[in-house]
């Protein structure tokens, strides 16, 4: 691609609702007007619907289902969270990506691909991230905190994840403690907290987070189907990945600057309201030992509090659930 693709993709993006000329675009940018059309056929070739009409000029009807750098820097331009943000067509992982930008510097940043093809969950488990249909992403943060806060991160952000998707639906989402969105009890988002971090502080903290946005029933491999959802099978347009991705950060950022300032107590009603593992039996793995309980509680500290079938009452900071 030119190096002017990214500016022209903006432009056009910021001019969405009329015609902009090709001499306007080549005058802003300092280029001939055959470089501008140049670049605007380029476009068109990757997927973008842009209106060319003579004597008017050009006009973008729609976005092909990929991230353009010059977009996603122009909406997030107001965004305090990040201060690099980062594009790729295709991955292995974002969390792969992350760690290798992370180090010697003190950046925070934003990681998005438009596919990955070794996505990761917990335990080094698959994260189906077909192209174009999710928001693949890894945030890099760079909070001065103890590592013992990491739980607490945790908590704030999935609050954060599921406003963004409440947003976007109708329908109740949920979170399903403590890494996951479910929308009418099947999985739309897992996200993950990793950190690297020195004896008595954390040096990054790299949250990946999938969003499946635009799939539909059949584009989930059958391992898969009976348990996931997206979106866009909740609402009745399609999933815009650029509003999307707009709410999803400011989201984020709102919930990340009360972590930084509030106790867990601030959010937990709010947190205990939005989550779906009560009053229903519930199958829990904790370090590779099985059992079945009830959850009743989040204390304070944001532990699960969980009577088991013997009635004895124990107290998770982390575990996988089936529900
Ligand atoms: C998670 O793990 O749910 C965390 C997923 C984090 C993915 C993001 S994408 C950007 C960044 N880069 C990465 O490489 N990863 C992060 P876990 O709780 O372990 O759940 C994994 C399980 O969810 C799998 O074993 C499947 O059963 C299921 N699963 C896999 N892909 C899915 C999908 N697209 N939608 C719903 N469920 C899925």
């Amino acid at each position: 691609m030119s190096k002017y693709s990214q500016d022209v993709i903006r432009m056009l993006y910021m001019h969405q609702s009329e015609y902009i000329s090709g001499q306007y675009i080549a005058n802003q940018l300092n280029i001939s007007r055959a470089a501008v059309k140049k670049v605007i056929d380029q476009l068109k070739k990757d997927g973008c619907k842009i209106e060319s009409i003579n004597h008017k000029g050009h006009q973008l009807n729609e976005l092909p289902d990929s991230w353009y750098n010059g977009i996603v820097s122009y909406i997030l331009k107001n965004s305090q969270l990040a201060s690099e943000i980062k594009v790729f067509k295709s991955v292995e992982s974002t969390q792969i990506i992350a760690k290798q930008e992370l180090v010697d510097n003190n950046k925070s940043m934003i990681i998005l691909s438009d596919e990955q093809t070794k996505g990761r969950g917990r335990f080094n488990r698959n994260w189906a991230s077909s192209k174009g249909k999710g928001l693949w992403m890894s945030l890099v943060l760079r909070p001065n905190v103890p590592f013992s806060m990491i739980p607490k991160f945790n908590l704030f952000v999935a609050l954060g994840i599921r406003d963004a998707i409440q947003s976007f639906t109708n329908d109740k989402v949920e979170i399903k403690w403590p890494n996951d969105i479910y929308i009418a009890d099947k999985k739309v988002c897992g996200f993950l907290t990793e950190m690297i971090a020195n004896y008595d502080s954390i040096d990054a903290i790299i949250c990946g987070i999938g969003i499946n946005l635009n799939h539909s029933d059949s584009d989930f491999s059958d391992d898969i189907k009976q348990r996931a959802t997206s979106i866009r099978l909740h609402s009745n347009n399609k999933i815009n990945r650029y509003s999307f991705l707009k709410k999803l950060i400011s989201s984020i950022e709102k919930r990340y600057s009360q972590f930084l300032t509030k106790p867990f107590t601030e959010i937990r009603n709010e947190y205990i309201e939005a989550s779906n593992i009560w009053q229903r039996q519930l199958r829990f793995t904790e370090n590779d030992k099985q059992f079945i309980g009830e959850a009743i509680d989040i204390d304070n500290d944001g532990f699960l509090i969980v009577r088991d079938e013997n009635n004895d009452v124990r107290r998770l900071i982390s575990a996988d659930i089936d529900i």
